[in-house]
């Protein structure tokens, strides 16, 4: 009898076991979808356009992560997420991935459980300031009324700027991003603080973006990057590997539109690559084809920025540390084998 209960108690714990073990991929293909936080109203980041068709950098992303498990970019439903919100929306399972401009810190990967992927985009942040201000340095800043949102790594770094230069400021907090741009552009605030990124997508739409202007002080480090949760190392490997794709798909020099033509490809690291030969896919639980899905339905890295966020853009960014590490910049992928 005793045997028999301890038998018993190993099936159940087993099947317990296997249940719980259902990892985040099982989840997504069942669901047949996955569940993207992003931005809701960040330019050039995430923000629907007129038509309610979601566009941005970290739009795009979230849809290679769609292309690597579905071989389709329309397989996401967006979430938009406030800054306070988005960390509890990725640990209650509200969504499988957070792809919303956020900063990679030690306490957001121990404190708040989630584990940061590739960096998407190395951003700092800056100050917007109306021209007719005629200020030209942050250090002429004291006194200034400051727009900041909540939840923020801004927020902090913000306090340490001021503290560290023996300066006065006051803060206007408001937690909807659109409530604070308006705060600003109303004349509210002498000063928006963002990711500079950020505030040069909040000038773009801004009703006269020639009045302002972003001053030359960055002041933190900010590398952005999409996130999941702890305690799923394969769910991990997926979106990591979609972010990197991007960027090997540049240095390969594979786009959306040579993607077939260098299926042809003598060079053994592009076959690899595309899945000419097999390997890679099911290392990582997909089709071989997942790297090739998500450079031709979506570009590589170097084509997702031109197109969002890039110098023909209405924001005018350049490549910075941006660009490919064999361009002098900061992207840089392993090898995929
Ligand atoms: N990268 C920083 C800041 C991210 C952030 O939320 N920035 C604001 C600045 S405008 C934003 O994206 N707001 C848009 C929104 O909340 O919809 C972080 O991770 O804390």
């Amino acid at each position: 009898m005793r045997y028999l209960k301890a038998i018993l108690l190993s099936v159940v714990l087993v099947a317990f076991a296997v249940v719980c073990a259902a990892g985040t991929l099982d989840e997504v293909k069942k669901r047949g979808y996955i569940k993207a936080g992003v931005n809701g109203s960040v330019f050039g980041f995430g923000m629907p356009n007129d038509k309610g068709v979601w566009k941005g950098l970290d739009v795009d992303t979230a849809k290679a992560i769609a292309a690597a498990i579905f071989g389709d970019t329309s397989k996401v439903e967006f979430i938009p997420l406030t800054a306070v919100q988005r960390l509890t929306a990725l640990q209650s399972k509200e969504i499988d991935v957070l792809c919303r401009n956020t900063t990679r810190t030690l306490t957001r990967e121990t404190t708040n459980g989630i584990n940061f992927v590739h960096v998407n985009y190395y951003d700092g942040q800056g100050f917007l300031v109306p021209k007719k201000l005629g200020i030209k340095s942050a250090k002429e800043l004291s006194g200034a009324t400051i727009c900041v949102l909540p939840g923020t790594t801004t927020e902090m770094n913000v306090a340490d700027f001021f503290r560290t230069n023996k300066m006065d400021w006051k803060p206007v907090v408001i937690e909807q991003s659109a409530e604070l741009n308006k705060a600003f552009f109303s004349g509210r605030c002498d000063c928006l603080t963002s990711d500079a990124s950020q505030l040069a997508g909040q000038r773009a739409v801004a009703p006269n973006p020639n009045d302002y202007e972003i001053l030359p002080e960055i002041i933190s480090k900010e590398p952005l990057a999409p996130a999941v949760r702890h305690g799923d190392d394969q769910w991990f490997d997926i979106v990591n590997f979609a972010v990197m794709a991007l960027i090997n798909a540049e240095e390969f020099g594979i786009t959306s539109a040579n993607a077939d033509k260098k299926l042809n490809s003598e060079n053994p690291e592009i076959k690899r690559f595309l899945g000419v030969i097999p390997g890679m896919g099911e290392a990582l639980g997909l089709s071989d084809k997942w790297a090739y899905n998500i450079v031709k339905q979506v570009g590589n890295y170097g084509e997702i920025f031109e197109r969002n966020v890039g110098e023909n853009t209405s924001l005018g960014i350049k490549r910075g540390f941006n660009a490919l590490w064999t361009e002098g910049g900061l992207m840089y992928a392993p090898p995929f084998r």
